[in-house]
């Protein structure tokens, strides 16, 4: 039975051989052998450091050693993992924090960035503001209330350079991100924002975080015989035989793979080995008032603004709501009986959401038998008959007729 996977399979993470640069050493293969022989995470640690340690330092090694490193943060930051499971309740606070309301905003910066600050002007959280670093030792949650709306807050403890090599407060914090709905990057405005967004960023990224891209549009599926057969192969630098090569490495022999869009072949690689969750991201500037910010904030634009929003904080807290609410591109709709009032609280769904995405999320019955709507808001007059696939705006009212 040939098994359909689309951008990584995770045992390819921990087995595949990376492709080497010519003047590798008996040494350094010894330690890859070990590698692939390895059985426990902590074997493969091991080996995964000493494969680092010896690798060839020179320019035609940079890719490897990127892709060594990265391999590690992700094996280090299973094994915190699996730790913290094993530990369990009872033994400290968790690293792990439940989602609740609509989505969940992780809030990523270096020590002392101001993350604690944010989640105590707009929530009701109990936290520490301090001017020393690593104030926060543990993911705190808070609820933010826009409106009717309600959106969780996390701060995710101090990350700095290194991070995802276990530096600082190790992994963890990091995990904490990988596992929420959008990034926001915490940066002092007064400090060295650009430099700092690119830590956070370099961070987010060993770890396989990406922010505001979609994933490459390539499609892997596995098959028991018949070799390989590529679909697409003219979209990727390097052509056919560089995906047969690159698939052989991660010993994939048999397959069929659709390539849908241009990618170099690095993105392909990319694709095939790693673990990758692409969230929304963007910036939220802090200590926006102290005196040599300004500047500054018009930098980090210039650099980032094609990749990132960037929001000043430190306004009104309900503005500032309302801007965070923005980036999640989410939607409210109200639904309502004939001749009944909209409901009070709302559903909240993705931009872009249809009238039978909400028939969807209030029973799959009523999805089945849908047969129109009517909908006030966004149509051009008030209760208009709609089709099932008309796509709502934020805060529209709709009747589901059945
Ligand atoms: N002037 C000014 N100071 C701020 C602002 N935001 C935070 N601070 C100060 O910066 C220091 C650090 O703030 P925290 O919110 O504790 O920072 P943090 O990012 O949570 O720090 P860690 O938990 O240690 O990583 C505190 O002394 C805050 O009072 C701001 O917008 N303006
Ligand atoms: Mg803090």
């Amino acid at each position: 039975m040939a098994v359909v996977s689309t951008i990584f399979f995770p045992y390819v993470i921990k087995f595949s051989p990376i492709i080497l640069p010519a003047n590798v050493t008996p040494e350094y293969k010894k330690a890859e052998e070990r590698y692939l022989q390895a059985r426990t995470l902590e074997e493969r640690i091991k080996a995964t450091e000493e494969m680092i340690r010896v690798a060839p330092k020179h320019k035609g090694s940079e890719k490897l050693l990127r892709t060594l490193k990265r391999r590690l943060a992700k094996l280090r930051l299973e094994l915190e993992e699996k730790r913290e499971k094993k530990v369990g309740r009872g033994s400290g606070p968790s690293f792990s924090v439940k989602k609740e309301g609509a989505a969940q905003i992780a809030l990523v910066g270096l020590p002392n960035s101001g993350k604690s600050k944010i989640l105590q002007d707009l929530t009701s959280a109990r936290v520490e503001v301090a001017e020393y670093p690593f104030t926060t030792r543990y993911p705190i949650p808070g609820m933010i209330q826009f409106e009717d709306v309600q959106i969780q807050l996390v701060e995710v403890p101090a990350i700095v350079e290194g991070s995802s090599y276990g530096r600082g407060l190790g992994a963890r914090p990091l995990s904490v991100a990988r596992n929420a709905d959008a990034i926001a990057l915490v940066v002092d405005a007064s400090d060295d924002p650009v430099n700092h967004i690119k830590i956070l960023l370099s961070e987010l990224d060993a770890v396989g975080v990406k922010l505001n891209c979609k994933p490459p549009k390539v499609s892997i599926e596995k098959r028991s015989s018949g070799g390989i057969e590529v679909k697409g192969a003219k979209l990727v630098g390097g052509g056919e035989a560089e995906i047969k090569r690159i698939l052989q490495e991660h010993r994939i022999h048999n397959a069929f793979v659709v390539i849908e869009e241009p990618i170099t072949l690095d993105e392909f690689e990319e694709a095939l080995s790693e673990s990758n969750v692409y969230l929304r991201g963007f910036v939220l500037l802090t200590k926006c008032d102290l005196p040599n910010a300004a500047e500054k904030i018009e930098m980090v634009k210039r650099e980032f603004g094609d990749l990132l929003d960037v929001i000043c904080t430190g306004g009104r807290p309900e503005d500032l709501k309302g801007r965070i609410y923005q980036q999640l591109d989410l939607i409210r709709v109200y639904t309502k009986k004939p001749d009944g009032k909209p409901a009070e609280r709302p559903l909240v769904l993705p931009k872009g959401s249809t009238v039978m995405d909400v028939a969807r999320s209030v029973h799959k019955d009523f999805a089945k038998g849908l047969k129109f709507a009517r909908v006030w808001g966004s149509t051009k007059f008030p209760g208009q008959q709609v089709t099932r696939d008309y796509v709502l705006e934020d805060k529209d009212v709709v009747e589901l007729h059945t």
